[in-house]
């Protein structure tokens, strides 16, 4: 078996016989190769426009809950930018890194164009494609557009979506709509040019350098205006924000009314991420990043009427695969060069009706577990955070060893909410425990009273209800929302009797973004 297709019926295995038809039938197109609402909404149809449910039921970005399921790629057309920003340096580039403006290659849109209909014959739920970088999209608008056109002609099915820092954005949202690009990102960290200033040491504009606040003002300015027209023109628009603490932290309640006041329909704010080795002006004068409590805090304050984003793994500019994994290094041009792409939209639309059909089955799962919750009542104001360790699909499928991450879960008696993800490293490696490793996982979830695991080891375990953290592996490859739930409700039950007495844990003290987003 090719390595393709191995990876293929592993992809299918949680959809059961009939998609391994598919993946065995090679429908999927590949041969060859060698390599490798909440936000939105979760529930579907009925709390938004259809139209606007069309839009974003399978965007892994505009959707929490289509980020279990449906993948994104970005393609590296966009080199140069327009500013700057203190947390961002293009210059650096590793291949094992994952944040926003590290790339491996550079594309032009025609390569572009052939990595993405070889993304899409070998992951079939990979439906959007997005700009990111490494520079800025509309910094960049013949690469950019060009490459828009070739994919809209050679893969009509996928989704278009593009990310700015917004300056040049007024001058191009009539050629967005006219590319039926439905999804737009602006990064807005203020808008409040004396808060801009320590932010943005200079922009280019119209052919001219400004700095200080005068750079600050205009791009606020032009920020908010290509908003509007975006808005106007009934284009999705999400805001990206970077949480610098001391810097914009409490600004940023400020910002979140501006763009919702203007019709942003999500808000992303991220962590700063920023290290000395990392050469930008944050990491090299030492300006921290929020820790994961002082992030959730913002997103919490932030949240009202307008939708929330906590699911954001901050990509690199060629990211390709589901949130939280990195496939770039299977697409590189040389791999491409020698894969034997057949882009087949008739098997794509037929994986895709089977991941939905397993979506609608863990959203029923939760609703089924929510009504049960419902009888609860009155739960002492009781919460609790859950870590989860998966590899995707909505359910608790990886093993604690071998998680990178864990996605964290808010339950109380008013159901379950994804809140976030914490990095960790990996516990497992080369088949043994690692103990230092363990000790920052420990730190990463140390506000979490339980995780879920689809298997664990003695020793792991140990320690981690020594930390009083309750390891727990009976909701092994169950719906994670539905798991969540039953376990909330359990723990309720044993605090009811007097078996354990409720705990408000402590908060994490892991530093969010330890490995930033700009862009995106
Ligand atoms: Fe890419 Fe951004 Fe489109 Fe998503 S990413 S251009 S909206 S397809 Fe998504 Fe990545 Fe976060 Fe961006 S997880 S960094 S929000
Ligand atoms: Fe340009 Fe984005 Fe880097 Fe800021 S983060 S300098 S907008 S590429």
């Amino acid at each position: 078996m090719d390595r393709t297709a191995y990876v293929r019926v592993e992809q299918v295995k949680p959809l059961g016989d009939l998609m391994q038809q598919i993946a065995e039938h090679k429908g999927c197109g590949t041969s060859g190769g060698s390599g490798k609402a909440s936000c939105g909404s979760s529930d579907g149809p009925e709390d938004m426009a259809p139209e606007v449910w069309e839009k974003v039921k399978n965007h892994p970005c505009y959707s929490e809950e289509a980020h279990h399921h449906y993948a994104r790629m970005h393609v590296a057309v966009a080199p140069a930018c327009n500013i700057q920003c203190n947390y961002c340096n293009r210059k650096y580039d590793c291949a094992n890194e994952s944040r926003p403006g590290v790339v491996s290659e550079k594309l032009t849109p025609e390569q572009a164009a052939k990595k993405v209909l070889a993304v899409a014959s070998t992951i079939p739920q990979m439906t959007v494609l997005g700009i990111a970088g490494p520079g800025d999209a509309l910094a960049n608008p013949q690469k950019t557009f060009k490459t828009f056109e070739l994919i809209a002609k050679t893969a009509p099915d996928i989704k278009l979506c593009l990310s700015t820092n917004g300056l040049a954005l007024p001058d191009y949202v009539d050629e967005i709509a006219a590319c039926n690009v439905d999804h737009v990102t602006i990064t807005v960290n203020m808008v409040d040019p004396e808060v801009g200033q320590h932010i943005y040491p200079w922009i280019y504009y119209k052919k001219k350098r400004y700095t200080g606040i005068e750079a600050a003002k205009i791009l606020t300015e032009r920020q908010m205006q290509g908003l509007e027209m975006l808005t106007a023109r009934g284009i999705l628009t999400k805001i990206n924000s970077v949480m610098i603490p001391g810097i914009n932290d409490k600004h940023l309640v400020e910002v979140n009314k501006a763009v919702k006041s203007r019709g942003a329909f999500l808000h992303n704010i991220m962590p700063l991420i920023s290290a000395p080795e990392h050469g930008t002006v944050f990491g090299l004068n030492g300006q921290r990043g929020p820790t994961a409590q002082e992030l959730k805090g913002l997103q919490d304050a932030c949240e009202g009427e307008m939708n929330m984003m906590r699911h954001c793994r901050q990509c690199r500019a060629d990211a390709v695969g589901l949130l939280g994994e990195d496939r770039s290094a299977e697409f590189t041009t040389e791999k491409i060069e020698t894969m034997d792409v057949v882009y087949d939209a008739e098997s794509r639309k037929a994986y895709q009706e089977l991941v939905e059909r397993e979506r609608q089955a863990t959203v029923m799962a939760k609703k089924e577990e929510q009504e049960h919750l419902a009888k609860l009542a009155d739960a002492e104001g009781i919460s609790v955070l859950v870590a989860v360790a998966t590899k995707g699909h909505g359910k608790v499928n990886e093993h604690f060893g071998h998680a990178s991450e864990f996605q964290i879960y808010e339950v109380n008696a008013k159901g379950s909410k994804f809140v976030g993800h914490r990095r960790v490293d990996l516990y497992c490696q080369g088949g043994y425990g690692e103990e230092d490793a363990l000790a920052t996982v420990i730190r990463a979830i140390n506000d979490c009273h339980a995780v879920f695991v689809a298997k664990i080891g003695g020793c792991p375990k140990e320690d981690l209800t020594r930390a009083g953290i309750d390891p727990v592996d009976r909701y092994a490859h169950q719906p994670i929302e539905q798991s969540a739930i039953a376990y909330f409700m359990e723990y309720v039950g044993k605090v009811r009797s007097g078996e354990i007495q409720h705990q408000v844990r402590g908060d994490a003290s892991i530093r969010q973004g330890a490995v930033l987003a700009p862009t995106a």
